[in-house]
């Protein structure tokens, strides 16, 4: 193994190595471009994006209101968005620097802030053709999507059997079935299966068929769930049984991880639609409830409050039934990622996943994957300059190694495990 023997050579390798390894986007909101209008992509819904209209609110006039602008067509919200966010507040934040790194990144001159003549460049695109150029300048090797079978819209995709790209991969998504059970039965009901709002052993053995049954004809990765920040386990809450008897011996049963999103507070703002949740500060000690109580289950977990995440990547050497992954949401900033993938490093080395991007639009994977990539460049590049100071010295393979842990290796290893 050729050794890199110094400092600016080892520093260079880190940055290659996180600038050239192919990734794995463990958590995203797309959908394969046969579901029609459930995968969203284009400049119009890029500048729709939820953080961006919020963040419009921050800024438009008081005469215009999230009722009237929901009212309008898609393109003249867009226009509403580049003029406040873009045109007059200058598009410093990391969602309005996102769009202009991805219409950049594509080729298209952004600096002209000519939205009509970019407007029409998508409008020639391909989707199918778009996709594969998407992921390639991302650098992806595959995206997990989010699959709620409780939804019609998409129940209705799947049960049609449409094409999926072998770019896209599937997660189960189940908050429904633990957060409010009598939806998720009224769902599952419709579906066939003997539920009932009444949570009883005969609702909760039809549950896990339910799981079972998705499971075989989506084949996902794991399961995944959204917890509110008031989130506690083990509690008096339906939730708790419904994770011990329904959820989580089905994950065994397929031996499939179960990903928990925990901290968002759903809705404080419901004029502002999915722009509308916030963060709140949870319990990480129920992860660890969890982790112990199921020991042979193992769990995916991103919690979304910044001050959760000292404690929890603790927490996350405690358990090797426990992944951390991710900077989600409102840790998807620069300045938090970085504090995030530093102390991580130091805490648990490269075992977890330092980011997915939650990609809800699929260009939006161009500049979450840039900006992030940059930082956690930096970032290893810094940890393997203070090893390297302390004597030890890597090869490029291995660097590259330690790169690919953390941007999607250790996610295939601990999923295989
Ligand atoms: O629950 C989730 O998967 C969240 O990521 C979304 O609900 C959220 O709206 C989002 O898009 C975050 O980036
Ligand atoms: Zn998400």
């Amino acid at each position: 193994m050729a050794q890199l023997n110094d400092l600016p050579a080892v520093e260079a390798a880190a940055r290659k190595a996180v600038a050239e390894t192919t990734v794995t986007d463990i958590h995203t909101h797309l959908f394969p471009p046969s579901h029609g209008e459930l995968l969203l992509w284009g400049v119009d819904e890029l500048l729709t994006y939820h953080y961006l209209v919020a963040e419009l609110f921050t800024v438009a006039p008081r005469t215009l209101s999230p009722d009237d602008f929901r009212k309008l067509p898609k393109p003249r919200q867009a226009d509403l968005v580049w003029e406040h966010v873009f045109l007059r507040h200058g598009a410093l934040s990391e969602a309005a620097r996102g769009v202009v790194t991805t219409l950049s990144s594509l080729g298209l001159d952004v600096g002209g802030r000519n939205l009509r003549s970019i407007r029409e460049w998508f409008a020639s695109q391909n989707v199918d053709e778009y996709l594969a150029k998407v992921f390639h300048l991302a650098g992806l090797d595959y995206a997990v999507m989010t699959n709620n079978p409780f939804l019609p819209a998409e129940t209705a995709c799947w049960k049609l059997n449409l094409p999926v790209p072998p770019c896209l991969r599937t997660a189960l998504r189940i908050d429904s079935l633990i957060l409010n059970w009598p939806a998720a039965a009224k769902a599952m009901k419709a579906q066939g299966y003997k539920t009932s709002a009444r949570p009883d052993a005969a609702g909760f053995k039809a549950a896990r068929k339910f799981l079972a049954d998705w499971a075989a004809r989506i084949k996902p990765l794991y399961f995944a769930a959204s917890l509110p920040c008031e989130f506690r386990y083990p509690s008096r809450d339906l939730s708790t049984r419904l994770l011990d008897e329904v959820v989580l011996p089905a994950a065994k049963e397929l031996n499939l991880p179960v990903a928990l999103m925990i901290g968002v507070r759903r809705q404080v703002n419901p004029a502002l639609g999915d722009g509308g949740d916030t963060v709140g500060i949870a319990d990480v000690s129920a992860v660890q409830a969890l982790c112990r109580a199921h020991g042979d289950a193992k769990f995916l977990v991103t919690m979304l409050s910044r001050v959760n995440q000292h404690e929890l990547c603790v927490l996350g050497r405690k358990f090797g039934n426990l992944h951390l992954f991710g900077c989600w949401w409102f840790c998807n900033n620069p300045s938090i990622i970085e504090e995030m993938t530093r102390q991580r490093l130091e805490l648990l080395g490269t075992a977890f996943t330092c980011q997915h991007s939650d990609a809800r639009v699929l260009d939006q994977l161009i500049y979450k994957w840039s900006h992030s990539r940059k930082i956690v460049a930096d970032v290893l590049a810094e940890k393997y300059r203070d090893l390297f100071a302390a004597g030890w010295r890597p090869g490029e393979a291995e660097v590259r190694r330690s790169a690919r842990s953390i941007l999607g290796g250790a996610f295939e290893e601990f999923c295989a495990k």
